[in-house]
């Protein structure tokens, strides 16, 4: 029978060695993005002393007093040279949380900080909080915008589970103390919103997706498009849908926009989640696609399909077959440091370039929605590829 002091030596031991364990990048895949062997950050990664309770009195068998359940949904930004991710931590009791955790080299080493974010807590109804996008905006102030969900005050009695998304807005000069503005105002239920980087004819510029219910993006069309007069108080006036779902593709049923877009000099990167439905349930994958720099509204360029899909490990989890992502990294020798959850259990890296990424754009094809314009495309490229076949 261990001690205590055996029992919380040896937590000790194996944590910092999950935290100190060198990530590998995996060779095999398509050539556009790779990904790294091990998740990046798990809910074993949080710190021991959110679990336990070291002390022997209180605590005489060494049990976690407070379990979490996972670490999902991260949004992400480089800050003095190190790669943060606000991490949703969900606890064993379902509630998420924001929590920050630090790498020095984007891939491994992720270690959290001392406490959780201390969020503004405006709301007694607000009961739970996830999936930040983080923006450095060019008006000076780092925003994070995020869902906030509440029951929803019209449900029938005894219906516990009808809720209400909203987008709440925070920001921040040094990722520590936080600014809680007002929450987005919108006729319709919103999640996935992301705020824009730059000013787009002197407005703020946010993503939206409006959606019928809690679940249901229903009629909301897709990823929407809204001008912000002013951030402290901001409203979707009028919206316009820019990345529309389609019948039978990869975000027939949903789509949401990821992080915010990347500025390339060929025209804005998207990295967004399309959601199907099938026998087994709902299918979240990831795709690309890329705006024009004079408008950030305006689509130049749409690969057909997923770019990332959930494979081995990943397809498996408390929401299995899922793949989402809300934070990315650029450096600036055009790197790009992908930030993704699987099954809304934990968080993972794949690793690319702005070079590689919007050539795929660029010359990936459409989805051109039918079975026969599949084979049209494919027959178009084994024609172009005879005369290399021959030499
Ligand atoms: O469970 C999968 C995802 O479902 C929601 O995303 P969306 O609104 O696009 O359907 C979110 O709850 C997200 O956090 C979750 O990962």
């Amino acid at each position: 029978m261990k001690t205590f002091e055996q029992t919380l030596q040896e937590l000790h031991r194996k944590h910092d060695i999950l935290l100190s364990r060198e990530n590998i990048r995996e060779e095999k895949g398509n050539g556009i993005a790779y990904r790294y062997h091990y998740p990046v950050v798990t809910n074993e990664h949080i710190p021991l002393e959110w679990r336990y309770d070291f002390n022997p009195a209180t605590n005489p068998h060494c049990l976690e007093r407070i379990g979490v359940n996972a670490c999902m949904n991260a949004g992400a930004i480089k800050w003095k040279d190190k790669y943060l991710l606000m991490v949703r931590v969900e606890g064993a009791d379902r509630k998420s949380f924001f929590a920050i955790a630090e790498s020095p080299n984007g891939v491994d080493n992720f270690r959290f900080w001392e406490r959780p974010v201390d969020l503004p807590d405006i709301d007694p109804e607000e009961t739970n909080v996830y999936d930040m996008r983080l923006t450095a905006h060019e008006d000076g102030w780092i925003y994070g915008i995020f869902c906030s969900e509440r029951h929803d005050p019209t449900a029938q009695p005894g219906d516990l589970s009808s809720a209400i998304a909203k987008a709440g807005i925070v920001r921040t000069k040094d990722l520590i103390r936080w600014e809680r503005l007002p929450d987005l105002k919108s006729k319709s239920q919103q999640r996935n919103v992301v705020l824009h980087p730059e000013f787009v004819n002197g407005k703020y510029a946010l993503y939206t997706r409006p959606q019928d219910g809690f679940i249901d993006a229903g009629s909301g069309g897709g990823i929407g498009w809204a001008l912000i007069d002013d951030i402290t108080k901001a409203e979707v006036l009028s919206e316009q849908i820019i990345d529309k779902r389609y019948y039978h593709t990869i975000k027939e049923v949903k789509n949401g926009e990821g992080p915010h877009p990347i500025k390339t000099p060929q025209g804005w990167l998207h990295l967004a989640h399309g959601v199907r439905a099938c026998a087994a349930g709902l299918r979240y994958v990831l795709y690309l696609y890329m705006t024009s720099l004079d408008d950030p509204s305006k689509v130049i360029a749409q690969p057909g399909g997923y770019f990332l899909a959930p494979i081995g490990e990943e397809r498996i989890g408390d929401v299995s077959n899922v793949l989402f992502s809300n934070g990315w990294i650029a450096d600036e020798d055009g790197k790009v440091f992908i930030y993704y959850a699987s099954s809304d259990t934990r968080m993972h890296v794949a690793v690319s370039t702005i070079d590689i990424l919007t050539d795929y754009c660029m010359n990936t094809p459409k989805d051109g929605l039918r079975s026969a314009a599949s084979v049209t495309c494919i027959n178009e490229l084994i024609d172009k590829n005879k005369k290399y076949k021959e030499r």
